[in-house]
């Protein structure tokens, strides 16, 4: 039990007033909710500011080790309610807002979602964030200020459109910029070399440059008064250049950079798992890798006099390839500023830098043309060059004659710089995200790099926070757990298991089935207000929320859903439970076939919903603008949580975990983080469904594989997939879904027509399950009470201890 620290409502009041007053020239009663939402903010951060100071004085003193998180993204969500919560302090401003006549919730609903992240791995960056906080270990999280953030969805006629995210539109009330520790960052340009003091010295010239200037936001560790930070960097133009001057030249390159420096930071690349190859997303990359390395060497020789021991305060863990570019950057530095010998810097490298695999999708494998690479980054790129020369005598001397080898592992290939080589020759770890994904990479993807070095690799099981998850997202079932259990479970989810001797008792059950209900009611209504569709909470919600991809095969989930519809109509007085389909994602902007699906499923909603003969048996919502802010409703109302990519496709997946926390059953595959949580909850209380990644692989290596058979013998697939081209969900345009149709038939990548029936089968348990009511909630309740596991606790001191090897900090 963590003690509150007092809180003086008062106090509170008196400087929501005053903030108020300050910043707005304005009375409480007169205030927007948008400005009293800044005012509560900056209240909230006025709390966090000593413990912040606090928190980095002891860092310092202690000299403790540092792991600094690199990634491209953080999908922080809203910061005001974590912050509250981890502050112990959400409910005495709720009651204190209460006597005001405010509402807290309406408050909340006034800040933006920080969404500088596409989906999963953002959004796993921000949870480490919150552990790390929690646990009490020094971190940084080092990312890119993006002006826009992942696009806003809209759903116009079916289809979606983007728009843009201008979260900063008033302001950032949390953040810092921190002028005093912005560093120039360069691009472009040539090499040139000087010799000083009898030695070669590399030197960048005719390049253009930005200012990296930092802004801060504090992480907030819930109960212990730490506070971490999460530094992202912003560009501005260096204007060290006379306006007076009329030399054309000066001119232009003032200009120019100019506006590289408004270009670097504009927006993040909405792409989840692909890789897009433009030429800005490299400057974006080696733009906040070169500030963060930077800052994190000025800041260890503040304290620190050997630069050769770097390595032993400072960890960079690499968010996936994205920010690869670190490995060779620290080696620039280290031999050109620092002036290390290369054999000294490299050492110092590879203990520091980390690898985390997120995928082994072949489209997300980042490969830069070493045309654009060297233009953009010439110095590194020659230190890359040496890298690769040095790495291919290592294969060499493995592996003496074997070309193939050197083929397959070598970093530069082909014309390419292959980020994931460099990643994993730079780095003492690399691991994956799930069990599963860990042993394909070994077995598979990064075989000839496992044989070669296995003793870099292992893996970390994903995590999600229980603080955002469960404790804010979900309040009346973290009271009812609180009640049962007590509050350890919040800073060690371990705890939940104490749940396991309630399954069985009856009142239990309702009470958890009635909080279940209550917040299905909330959904509902929020479906009422954004959809204008009313759906029942008695039905089962059968929800997938996840970006939009092919491997995730929300097509199949709709499948699914319109052959449902066919035998509701051909049998009318067929008997099944009334089932909501809930589905929320975005799709990459130009992810052709992922929009079209979206456009399928608005199709397919739009003509079941305005059904009146099927009386509402069935009813399908595509939630608009899924986000961090809506998901935590979803998952708080979930009974089934669909997670049902082709199995070996998803590395972990994180979404599972968060509805098994809130008591949702799994359909799911036997791919990423299911098959952890189905050896935690037991396979009889999950609908597993599909073939094993070994088989789809085997397919995938002998070819064998002809959808065109399931179509032949199956009329049920037949059916739906003539709904597609025959205009019976378009009219007015009968081959809209045609090239969905086309790529079912002619390859069906991701197998969906192979696991049609077994997912199908799947759905007729859940149905007979729901019926049992005391078994459903028996078995909603074990989820709850089996999801230990997957808190990001547990991951990042498996992180802390095993690779970073970190130590907490004590305040
Ligand atoms: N798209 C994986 O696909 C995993 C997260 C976090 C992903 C997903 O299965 O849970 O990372 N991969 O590890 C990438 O983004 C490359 C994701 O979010």
């Amino acid at each position: 039990m963590i003690k509150k620290d007092t809180f003086d409502k008062e106090k509170f009041k008196k400087e929501l007033e005053s903030n108020v007053r300050m910043l707005f020239r304005r009375k409480l009663e007169e205030a927007t909710p948008q400005q009293i939402y800044q005012a509560v903010a900056y209240s909230v951060k006025d709390d966090i500011i000593d413990n912040w100071i606090e928190t980095h004085k002891a860092y310092e003193k202690q000299d403790k080790k540092m792991v600094y998180y690199m990634s491209m993204e953080f999908l922080m969500g809203r910061a005001l309610g974590n912050n509250m919560i981890n502050l112990l302090c959400y409910d005495d401003v709720r009651e204190t807002l209460e006597e005001l006549g405010l509402d807290l919730n309406l408050i909340e609903d006034q800040e933006p979602d920080a969404a500088l992240g596409n989906g999963g791995l953002g959004r796993l960056a921000a949870c480490f964030l919150d552990s790390l906080a929690t646990l009490g270990y020094p971190a940084y999280g080092c990312g890119i200020r993006y002006r826009y953030g992942m696009f806003k969805q809209k759903i116009e006629n079916g289809y979606q459109v983007e728009v843009p995210d201008n979260w900063l539109k008033y302001g950032n009330p949390f953040e810092i910029k921190r002028d005093e520790y912005a560093v120039e960052v360069k691009f472009g340009g040539y090499v040139d070399v000087e010799m000083h003091n009898g030695r070669q010295k590399f030197v960048q010239k005719g390049y253009q440059s930005v200012r990296a200037v930092p802004y801060d936001m504090p992480i907030v560790g819930y109960g212990n008064h730490i506070v971490n930070t999460l530094r992202i960097w912003d560009a501005e133009a260096i204007n060290n250049f006379n306006l007076d001057s009329f030399d054309k030249g000066e001119y232009e390159k003032a200009v120019e950079q100019e506006n590289l420096a408004r270009t670097i930071c504009e927006v993040l690349y909405p792409n989840d798992n692909h890789m897009a190859g433009k030429e800005l997303r490299l400057k974006q990359q080696y733009f906040f890798i070169s500030a963060s390395v930077q800052r994190a060497i000025a800041k260890y020789k503040e304290t620190h006099d050997d630069i050769r021991k770097f390595h032993e305060k400072v960890t960079f863990q690499l968010n996936d390839t994205h920010p690869t570019v670190a490995v060779a950057e620290l080696m620039r530095i280290l031999v050109d500023e620092e002036g290390l010998e290369w054999d000294e810097a490299w050492e110092i490298t590879r203990k520091t830098c980390a690898y985390t695999n997120h995928t082994i999708m072949a489209e997300a494998l980042e490969k830069w043309p070493i045309e654009l690479f060297s233009r953009l980054l010439p110095r590194v790129y020659q230190i890359v060059e040496e890298i690769n020369r040095r790495f291919v005598i290592e294969i060499q001397n493995k592996y003496p004659g074997d070309q193939e080898k050197i083929r397959k592992m070598a970093i530069l290939y082909d014309g390419q710089v292959r980020m994931a080589h460099l990643a994993i020759a730079g780095s003492y770890s690399v691991n994956g995200v799930a069990r599963l994904h860990t042993d394909i990479l070994k077995k598979r993807e990064l075989k000839d790099f496992y044989e070669m070095m296995p003793e870099k690799f292992n893996n970390k099981t994903n995590g999600i926070t229980q603080r955002r998850f469960l404790l804010h997202g979900n309040p009346l079932l973290a009271s009812w757990v609180t009640d049962k259990i007590g509050d350890d479970w919040i800073t060690n989810l371990d705890h939940l298991k104490h749940l396991k001797v309630y399954v069985d008792d009856e009142k239990c059950q309702q009470e958890f089935m009635n909080i279940k209900y209550q917040n299905k009611v909330r959904l509902a209504k929020y479906i009422k207000e954004h959809n204008g569709i009313d759906v029942d909470p008695r039905s089962i919600f059968d929800c997938q929320v996840k970006r939009l991809h092919e491997y995730k095969r929300q097509l199949m989930n709709i499948l699914h859903v319109m052959y449902l519809y066919n035998e509701i109509k051909a049998h009318p007085d067929m008997d099944i439970v009334p089932r909501t389909f809930i589905f929320g994602a975005k799709a990459a902007a130009g992810y052709y076939t992922a929009k079209l699906t979206i456009k399928l499923i608005n199709a397919v909603a739009d003509k079941i919903n305005n059904d009146p003969s099927i009386n509402g048996k069935i009813k399908v919502v595509f939630i608009e603008d899924y986000r961090v802010s809506n998901a935590e409703l979803i998952f708080a109302a979930a009974d089934v949580s669909e997670q049902i990519s082709t199995a070996s496709k998803e590395a972990s997946g994180t979404g599972n975990m968060k509805f098994m926390l809130n008591g949702a059953l799994t359909l799911g595959t036997m791919d990423g983080a299911n098959v952890e949580i189905v050896e935690e909850v037991g396979k009889e209380n999950a609908f597993i469904f599909g073939l094993s990644a070994d088989q789809i692989m085997e397919y995938e290596k002998n070819g064998n594989y002809n959808p065109r058979d399931v179509y032949n013998n199956n009329q049920d697939v037949r059916q739906v997939l003539t709904q597609l081209v025959n205009g019976f969900y378009s009219p007015e345009n009968p081959e809209l879904f045609r090239a969905l149709y086309d790529a079912l038939l002619e390859k069906d990548t991701y197998f969906t027509l192979l696991d049609f029936d077994s997912y199908k089968e799947a759905h007729n348990r859940i149905d007979a399950a729901y019926r049992d009511e005391e078994h459903w909630a028996r078995t909603a309740m074990l989820q709850t009470a089996s999801a230990g596991k997957f808190s990001s606790d547990r991951t990042i001191e498996e992180y802390a201890k095993e690779m970073w090897h970190l130590e907490k900090v004590t305040l």
